[in-house]
């Protein structure tokens, strides 16, 4: 239990270093940097722990402050403002690869680290729809997807056949998707998380029930991720307003809350559970560059 403690205790200490890390690269505020258009944590390095990553739409680079080192990794140049971050282990090799998603024809832009090339662009989703990465088929590779807020409808293409899943209706206008595996069976389960009621909603991907939580209010960003190492999502909100952290432990459903510092912000904005991003990338066109 300390060292459940500790590592999410260590979280605000992380995000500060990330701060520093990337204002001593840069003369660009530290603040700009690790501000809300983040990229998600994924572990970029292949260590194990989620590295802390910052996807600044301004430019397109990607600034990662690998674990395993403790250091930032190559500054990577990768979409353009108008895209998402889309970050996930789509070539299976254990660890993230920096990943858009361009709104504007729906394609997929992929960096695979196990070789350092750009996959095959694929054409997935359309304007308005938002990135839902995950493994949702739970091969161990994941699967391009997004979900349509204007009927609530997911379209996974399983990495497993190269075939469409099963869409699920869950949530409407308004909801954030916070897909995860919040029932620990290593496949990603659907879920949407309410701002004005606070509710969470998950469709369990082992027996396909679907579940609900209250947690968080208005006005909170979802910070859904596995803080108590036992595999599986927990329920999590951050407060702006206080930077405060307010998350339910899977392990023994204990509520905890941590005060981070001033100016920090959340890490977790894409909703993505840590998923294994690589070090030592070599150069790669930006997207937009077949
Ligand atoms: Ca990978
Ligand atoms: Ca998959
Ligand atoms: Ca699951
Ligand atoms: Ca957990």
């Amino acid at each position: 239990m300390r060292e459940r403690l500790m590592r999410f205790s260590t979280r605000p200490n992380r995000l500060r270093r990330c701060a520093t890390a990337v204002a001593l690269a840069t003369a660009a505020t530290a603040a700009t940097l690790c501000g809300p258009a983040l990229a998600g944590a994924a572990d970029y390095d292949g260590d194990g722990p989620a590295d802390f990553a910052i996807w600044r739409p301004s430019d397109g680079n990607w600034w990662i402050l690998g674990s395993a080192r403790g250091e930032q990794l190559p500054v990577r140049q990768w979409g353009a403002s108008s895209d998402k971050p889309a970050p996930g282990d789509y070539d299976g090799d254990g660890r993230t690869d920096v990943a858009i998603w361009r709104p504007s024809d729906g394609t997929w832009w992929i960096l695979g680290s196990a070789r350092g090339e750009q996959l095959p662009v694929r054409q997935w989703g359309a304007s308005g729809d938002r990135p839902v990465p995950g493994d949702y088929d739970g091969d161990g590779r994941t699967d391009v997807a997004i979900w349509r807020p204007s009927d609530g409808t997911w379209w996974v293409l399983g990495s497993a056949r190269g075939e469409q899943l099963p869409v699920p209706q869950l949530g409407a206008s308004g909801d954030r998707p916070v897909p995860g595996d919040y029932d620990g069976d290593r496949r990603t389960d659907f879920a949407v998380w309410r701002p004005s009621t606070g509710m969470w909603y998950v469709i369990r991907s082992s027996n396909g029930e679907q579940v609900t939580q209250r947690w968080g209010t208005s006005g909170d960003r979802p910070v859904p991720a596995d803080y108590d190492g036992d595999r599986r999502t927990d329920f999590a909100v951050w407060r702006p307003s206080t930077g405060t952290w307010y998350v339910i432990r899977s392990s023994n459903g204990e509520q905890v809350t941590q005060w981070g510092a001033t100016g920090d912000e959340p890490i977790f904005d894409t909703g993505l559970p840590p998923a294994p991003i690589t070090g030592g990338l070599s150069p790669a066109p930006a997207a937009g560059e077949r």
